[in-house]
């Protein structure tokens, strides 16, 4: 079991993404095993949920990132969860492993992704914002190594004090310590990887059979599509109809079709 997808959840809000992620997933038919992290302080109420909706994928529980003393700073507050993805690092159980995002929908089997080196990812949605040359941490290939893990966690603060804002991410830290990864061809995966469902019409247009070589769709944003009421999805729909965005509609119509969906299948482990 030395190669597995993983995805990492602290929060109930992000259930029903985990359901339509697995499912999506299991429909690519992978020969690999998904395994959800989630704090190992979690309540066992939340564990039961986490288990009801992940089609069998085997649960590891894992410690926060501490950051010393620096936790009670409401600047810090909020950091608990967002750095919770660094354990991916730490997960030495395994040789390599694809990171998984909350908000994806899985079009096509991206076994072949276990290939890429460690830090592979995409520079998604470079299509429409061509400056933008960092990586996304949705979708990473990671060969976890505990040394690796430490220089994560040690450089938050430097992430922190380098960026404009203090406001950081997982991602940032990422960026952060490969300041030169957007050189390194051979750590890119193409954009159809993990494309941001607005920029994915532009995305197709470039694409040998277009929509078809689509393998990621990633909602990224504030509002997630399965949060959306039937009423908001409708307006959605309408805003985006007159400003002639019917991919985003398509993509928003893709992932509610998912949610749907009776799915037999279940991770082996
Ligand atoms: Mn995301």
């Amino acid at each position: 079991m030395s190669y597995s997808f993983v995805t990492f959840i602290t929060n109930e809000k992000y259930l029903a993404g985990l359901n339509t992620l697995c499912k999506s997933l299991l429909l690519t038919k992978t020969k690999y095993p998904l395994h959800v992290v989630i704090p190992s302080d979690s309540s066992a109420d939340f564990e039961k949920s986490v288990k009801f909706n992940c089609f069998g994928a085997k649960i590891i529980k894992i410690g926060r990132i501490k950051l010393e003393n620096k936790i009670s700073n409401p600047l810090y507050k909020h950091w608990g969860d967002t750095f919770f993805k660094l354990n991916v690092a730490r997960l030495t159980q395994f040789k390599k492993v694809i990171m998984l995002d909350l908000d994806f929908l899985i079009l096509k089997n991206i076994d072949s992704l276990f290939n890429y080196p460690h830090m592979s990812a995409c520079a998604s949605a470079l299509i429409k914002f061509p400056e933008w040359k960092y990586l996304n941490s949705g979708l990473m290939v990671i060969e976890p190594d505990l040394d690796f893990f430490n220089r994560l966690v040690t450089n938050i603060e430097n992430a922190r004090k380098a960026s404009k804002t203090g406001d950081i991410g997982d991602q940032d830290v990422f960026n952060f310590l490969y300041p030169d990864w957007f050189e390194r061809k051979e750590l890119r995966i193409p954009e159809e990887y993990n494309e941001f469902y607005r920029a994915v019409y532009r995305l197709a247009k470039t694409l040998k059979h277009g929509w078809k070589d689509i393998k990621i769709i990633h909602y990224w944003g504030i509002v997630k599509p399965w949060q959306l009421t039937k009423k908001e999805l409708f307006r959605q729909y309408l805003v985006n109809a007159r400003y002639g965005r019917f991919d985003v509609n398509r993509c928003l119509h893709m992932y509610r079709r998912m949610m749907r969906k009776k799915v037999g299948l279940s991770f082996k482990s």
